[in-house]
């Protein structure tokens, strides 16, 4: 069924404000939201910067306002639809400057009830423009809707993921698209895909959804129109992917989408264990996943593996963060 085509409705949906009770109805109505202006438009800005700073230092020779410098050769290696997870990436200036700002913890701190907060170490989703390189395109439509939890190991509501946009939205830009609804599935998947679930190994949240499966039209799927400093949020039990468009105008010559993502979970949930982890995983700038309270280390995805000549990327600098951002940690 490679020609299945799920139509995706750009929407402009409903903007809550950060830590609303109306945002949370959303969520658990939906299974996913968008806060408004999470960000101010100007620190959606300073973010953006920040990545390139750290693009720049990566020392492969990319210059930011040189998209010829762009090329695969020296970029970072990325992940499903171009998400960078490693290399530092969860550990750089612009993602811990996105998790200082209190606007940000605020709509996690309504989700969980609680301001006792630890803070994700994942990455960024940057998008090329295609118009130059076609191979920068990442996938469009159904290719890779997945819910990111196990549907045995972790039951029932566990997390929150979040992703603030940092560049305007278009239809022929493409972004994140969510199966609405689609969280209240999730319950009967291991008796649907029991094969499939076992083969699962119990420590990895990412499951697939073959590209017939009815869930996926069970509501139309929705690319949110989302302001720059807008963070979506959506429960891992959602139904999801990122989806390029279709059309760039011929002289696009910037990027065309940046997203930080970020997840933040109550510090109760995480073991000593897990927290000792923590600690030596921000003192190493070793980047994770989304979820706080279980540790995969982002450097040794297989994609990261088996990318050539890691070593030429340059790692940022460890900061010094403030005692605001510290508390995240551990
Ligand atoms: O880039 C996106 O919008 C999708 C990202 C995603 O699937 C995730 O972070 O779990
Ligand atoms: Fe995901």
């Amino acid at each position: 069924m490679d020609d299945f085509k799920i139509k995706i409705n750009y929407k402009h949906v409903p903007r809550f404000d950060s830590g609303s009770d109306e945002s949370i109805e959303y969520l658990d109505q939906e299974g996913y939201v968008v806060i408004k202006n999470a960000l101010s438009p100007k620190e959606a800005d300073k973010t953006l910067d920040l990545l390139w700073d750290y693009l720049e230092a990566l020392g492969t020779g990319i210059i930011r306002n040189d998209p010829m410098t762009w090329s695969d050769d020296n970029w970072p290696t990325c992940a499903h639809g171009g998400i960078l997870p490693s290399y530092g990436i969860g550990h750089s200036e612009a993602q811990w400057f996105v998790r200082g700002v209190p606007n940000v913890k605020k709509a996690f701190a309504k989700v969980w009830d609680t301001e006792d907060l630890l803070t994700s170490f994942d990455g960024v989703s940057l998008w090329r423009p295609w118009n130059i390189d076609p191979s920068w395109k990442t996938q469009s439509g159904q290719a890779w809707f997945h819910i990111d939890q196990h549907p045995i190991s972790k039951p029932g509501k566990q997390c929150i993921q979040g992703l603030i946009n940092l560049l305007p939205t278009s239809k022929e830009i493409g972004g994140n698209v969510v199966i609405p609804k689609s969280h209240n599935f999730f319950k009967d998947i291991p008796k649907e895909y029991s094969e499939r679930v076992e083969r699962l190994p119990l420590d990895i949240d990412h499951f697939r959804f073959p590209y017939d499966d009815p869930k996926l039209t069970s509501e139309p799927a929705v690319m949110a129109h989302m302001e720059p400093g807008d963070m979506m949020l959506w429960d891992s039990r959602t139904i999801h992917c990122s989806s390029s468009g279709s059309s760039l105008p011929k002289e696009t010559n910037s990027l065309i989408r940046a997203a930080s993502l970020i997840c933040m979970m109550p510090k109760e949930l995480s073991s000593e264990e897990i927290l000792q982890k923590r600690i030596h995983a921000a003192e190493n700038l070793v980047s994770t996943t989304n979820w706080t309270n279980d540790f995969r280390n982002a450097d040794e995805f297989p994609v990261i593996l088996e990318a050539k000549n890691r070593d030429k990327y340059k790692w940022p600098k460890k900061l010094s963060l403030s005692d605001y951002q510290k508390a995240l940690i551990a």
